[in-house]
């Protein structure tokens, strides 16, 4: 099984995170979807990251489709999923809200990167920014509320995901979503940072590496 797309990518990280958590192997690949388009199109010609070849050659991309399949792959063994259906329901509450900061947070940062300054919308971005510190003040409420598990025994989506989602948001564009505000997410991220299957998985370029 590979992994290709940068730890860069919020969607990325979070399935590098969860296969290790797991006990799933698998090769990573660092691709960049905006410098090495062309190669990443060679692998998957919708260029979304993460992609994900199986062992048999078939090609999945969608974080959360991806780790459907993981999870498949990992039974009966460890699930990052609750089995009972009130707490499935809150957990997809919770991964939505982490899910939809993600995804506020890449529209951002693609606004300031990827279209020339004169074309920018600016109420356009400030859509995106209410919509994206409204996740987190939900998110922050949650943690407050029910602070996740955070070891690497007990941590599941909820607490990946969000941890994940704060994580690229302070690295990209943390004058959106001030730290000082969301104090419970602080040091959920904190905790989470220090886990073995966050450390394998910086934010960034490097390329995940089983250990041992
Ligand atoms: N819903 C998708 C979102 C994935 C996504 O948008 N990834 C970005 C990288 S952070 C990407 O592939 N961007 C290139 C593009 O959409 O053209 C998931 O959960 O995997």
């Amino acid at each position: 099984m590979k992994l290709i797309g940068m730890l860069d990518s919020p969607y990325v990280r979070r399935v590098v995170v969860s296969l290790q958590l797991l006990g799933l192997h698998f090769e990573h690949q660092s691709l960049s979807v905006f410098r090495t388009f062309d190669q990443f199109r060679e692998i998957n010609p919708v260029v979304k990251a993460p992609t994900f070849i199986c062992d048999d050659g078939e090609v999945l991309m969608d974080s959360t489709l991806i780790l459907q399949y993981a999870e498949a792959l990992a039974r009966p063994g460890r699930s990052l999923m609750p089995a009972s259906v009130p707490e499935l329901q809150h957990a997809l509450r919770v991964v939505g809200l982490a899910l939809a900061a993600c995804e506020k947070s890449v529209q951002i940062v693609y606004e300031r990167n990827q279209r020339p300054s004169e074309k920018r919308h600016e109420p356009w971005v400030a859509r995106l920014t209410g919509q994206l510190q409204a996740a987190f003040d939900a998110l922050e409420q949650e943690v407050k509320r029910q602070p996740p598990a955070m070891t690497s025994a007990t941590i599941d989506q909820t607490g990946v995901t969000t941890a994940v989602a704060w994580h690229f948001t302070q690295q990209m564009v943390a004058d959106v979503v001030p730290a000082a505000n969301y104090p419970n997410l602080v040091v959920l991220s904190a905790k989470a940072e220090s886990l073995p299957e966050f450390l394998a998985a910086p934010f960034g370029a490097e390329t995940y590496r089983e250990r041992g």
